[in-house]
């Protein structure tokens, strides 16, 4: 039988179950736009950095945020990742917080993950080769990263509104993290490590900061100026830090439990270098950190001058292996041989 579509209750049932069959088939859009509207972080994207460049012999890091500076929304969340095998942290303080030494965190550490919104500061614990932190920022706002090991290591991250447009994609990004990690990889200034002017002179690392638009990156070469150096018995042997930030130390036989301070058999020199005398080569004597002084800042008390220097006198003929106990790790080793 013919169905009579002209009946005003045929065409009546007709348009509501179209209606109903439309509302069906629209009913997974609808609630997309409805989560949405409630959850907006949905919404939200997932960008990625990357912590710390280094060249393969590990001699060369290039201390940096890659991008240094990024772009995102509220809502929106940064993983970094980490490149190099020299431990770093990812670290947003509030305004005006004192720095806090690594080993305490701001206090305390966010295992994996972080959420940062200006109010409380997040870090990670120290993060090693190949380990992830991710940081979710929820509100609008300019807000700079640091990591609490190196300074001038820093960057910032630029939270907008979702309605105004961001600049960059992830593209740009990689190509930049790309460009700045090359740059200060190939760095031909930071590569060379001076001659001393003083006869039996070796230098202790080098390096250069570098200003970028979010903040500022470091490169230091993690390496003794000459690695192999001979005198005679009785010769003094001097190592000077040529780095602009990086501590280093100079460790003959045990390692100490602390790299900062100098061992008990290490006197002052009247110019402030730290000395040491070794008798054997079985004998242990260590630096401390050997360090520039800190940049000084108008309106904040002047530092005090770095101690720079350490001398050891060789007594007796033998050969005498060397380590930097901060970065013997990257290779930062050296040897004196003490011909009689
Ligand atoms: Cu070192």
């Amino acid at each position: 039988m013919a169905i009579d579509n002209s009946h005003p209750s045929v065409r009546q049932f007709a348009s509501k179950s179209q209606i109903l069959c439309i509302f069906r088939k629209l009913r997974p859009v609808f609630f997309l736009f409805a989560g949405l509207a409630l959850f907006p972080q949905l919404l939200s994207a997932q960008w990625n950095a990357t912590i710390g460049a280094q060249s393969q012999d590990l001699g060369r890091q290039g201390l940096a945020f890659l991008p240094n500076e990024i772009w995102i929304h509220a809502g929106d969340s940064i993983t970094w990742t980490m490149a190099p095998a020299e431990p770093h942290t990812v670290t947003f303080l509030t305004a005006n917080q004192l720095i806090p030494p690594f080993t305490e965190g701001c206090p305390g550490f966010s295992s994996d993950s972080a959420t940062f919104d200006g109010t409380t500061c997040a870090t990670s614990p120290l993060l090693f080769q190949g380990q992830k932190f991710i940081v979710v920022f929820p509100v609008a706002g300019n807000f700079k990263l640091i990591c609490l090991i190196h300074q001038n290591m820093t960057g910032t991250v630029h939270v907008l509104k979702p309605s105004e447009s961001l600049p960059h994609d992830q593209a740009f990004y990689d190509r930049v993290a790309q460009e700045q990690s090359t740059a200060l990889l190939t760095d031909q200034d930071a590569g060379t490590l001076k001659h001393q002017h003083s006869e039996n002179g070796v230098s202790v690392g080098h390096g250069e900061i570098i200003a970028t638009g979010g903040g500022s990156d470091s490169i230091s070469v993690m390496r003794f100026g000459d690695p192999e150096i001979t005198v005679h018995a009785g010769d003094t042997v001097e190592w000077t830090n040529e780095d602009p930030i990086t501590p280093h130390t100079v460790t003959f036989g045990a390692e100490p439990q602390d790299p900062a301070a100098p061992s008990s058999n290490v006197t002052i020199d009247v110019d402030g270098a730290r000395h040491g005398v070794l008798n054997s080569p079985s004998d242990s004597v260590h630096s401390g950190f050997i360090q520039v002084a800190p940049q000084d800042r108008t309106g904040l008390a002047q530092a005090p001058s770095g101690v720079t220097r350490f001398r050891v006198r060789f007594s007796k003929p033998g050969i005498y292996p060397y380590i930097c106990a901060l970065h013997d790790v990257l290779g930062m080793k050296g040897k004196v041989i003490v011909l009689p």
